[in-house]
């Protein structure tokens, strides 16, 4: 058993980033089998779920003329326009269902504001509206955090750099995660991961 110092953070292990999904990462549901077996480690396990109204603006279809992984200007930034996914109440918006959602502690509902996208757990793309789950962890005694899930480069990249940010101590656990890959985008997640001197482990 991890020391009580230690959170798991399971990263959107949603039916529409698994196969069949509407943004399905390659490979998105061989990971589960071992989040399963990580979540009886630790004795904080905190579940993030991608939830986004239906009139979300990281979607292609509500930007006239657009198609997915076009990239736009939005003002807190760039952002690349996904097919529709995970949009609230929706089955595609729900855990994997081999995924064993009893164990979490806690769950971070995140992409909920139809104006601003939120890759990372902590934080929304403005880097600055947060989700909470920072006061959360510190509420618990939280000072390292082990990340697993999808997708690699999107959602799991940018709640361990945040997490780093916050002062925690931040390991990913690269086979307990799969990436979406656009442009190179998983080999770029890497290098800026160790860059910030985030731990990665197979
Ligand atoms: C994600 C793209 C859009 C992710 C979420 O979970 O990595 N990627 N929304
Ligand atoms: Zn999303």
């Amino acid at each position: 058993m991890r020391p009580a110092n230690e959170a798991l953070i399971v990263v959107d292990i949603q039916n529409d980033f698994c196969t069949g999904g509407a943004l399905a990462v390659p490979g998105g549901e061989e990971i589960i089998a071992r989040v399963n077996a990580l979540l009886d480690e630790f004795q904080l396990r905190v579940f993030t779920q991608d939830w986004h109204p239906a009139d979300h603006g990281s979607f292609a279809d509500n930007h006239e003329g657009r198609k997915p992984y076009e990239v736009i200007d939005m003002p807190y930034g760039s952002q690349i326009l996904w097919p529709v996914h995970c949009v609230a109440e929706t089955g595609g918006a729900a855990f994997h269902p081999d995924l064993d959602v009893a164990k979490a502690d806690h769950v971070v509902r995140k992409g909920t504001n139809p104006a601003i996208d939120s890759y990372s757990a902590f934080f929304e793309n403005d880097h600055e509206t947060p989700t909470g789950l920072d006061d959360y962890l510190s509420s618990k005694g939280i000072e390292k955090v082990t990340l697993v899930g999808l997708a690699t480069d999107f959602c799991v990249l940018y709640s361990a750099l945040d997490a780093n940010r916050l002062g925690y101590a931040v390991t990913v656990l690269e086979g307990a995660c799969r990436g979406i890959d656009l442009n190179g985008s998983l080999e770029d997640a890497r290098t800026t991961l160790l860059d910030a001197n985030i731990v990665l482990e197979p």
